[in-house]
């Protein structure tokens, strides 16, 4: 698990009237300097479609994070979905899942579609990508959260998608759970 080293020793403490005066040092909680974990490690992809090559070599690797602090770090650090080129996907996979159909957890999973209008990319896609992106790492589908292999926005000229990707295609309580799950998170924000 990645943590932050707390900084001791580039602003000592200075022994106050209220504070511990004997040992002249502060006691700092470990809230303020650890991260929070999430509880699974995830890997976010990007796709750029670049017809001179096949499609696995267009899939890149952006970068993996497994704390609450990694992932917004992540997040404003990169282009809005909104903001990038057609054929372009995001992919945010749990590690060790390649966020493509033939990878063993996928094989055998389908997923839930949503399809956007072409003013929905202004209005609305940026929102319902952090919604997705914030149901899966924080592990919304209770007992069903297992069966979530990833996510993945496209953008389309003839329409904007997004979809969570599932694990097994028979295992229909997990399937209903996770669709419904996601779609009254998107109504309730
Ligand atoms: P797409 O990017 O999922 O949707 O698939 P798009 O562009 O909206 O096209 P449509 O077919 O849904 O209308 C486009 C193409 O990319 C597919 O037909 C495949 O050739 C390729 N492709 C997409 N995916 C997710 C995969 C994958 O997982 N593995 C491989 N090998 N090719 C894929």
């Amino acid at each position: 698990m990645a943590t932050a080293e707390p900084d001791i020793n580039s602003n000592p403490p200075q022994p106050s009237e209220d504070g511990p005066e004997e040992t002249g040092q502060e006691v700092v909680s470990p809230e303020s300097y650890i991260k929070h974990p999430l509880q699974n490690r995830w890997s976010l992809w990007f796709f750029k479609n670049d017809k001179s090559k096949t499609w696995q070599a267009n899939l890149r690797l952006i970068s993996k994070f497994d704390t609450v602090e990694d992932f917004w770090a992540l997040y404003n650090h990169i282009q809005l979905s909104s903001n990038l080129l057609s054929g372009c996907d995001y992919s945010l996979f749990k590690d060790g899942i390649e966020p493509m159909w033939e990878d063993e957890r996928n094989k055998r999973g389908g997923r839930w579609l949503i399809t956007l209008n072409k003013q929905q990319r202004r209005q609305e896609l940026d929102r319902f990508w952090l919604e997705t992106l914030l149901c899966l790492v924080g592990e919304a589908f209770d007992d069903y959260s297992d069966e979530v292999c990833g996510a993945v926005v496209n953008i389309r000229t003839k329409g904007d998608k997004l979809a969570i990707w599932t694990a097994d295609y028979e295992n229909r309580d997990a399937i209903t759970h996770i669709g419904y799950v996601y779609h009254t998170y998107r109504e309730s924000v």
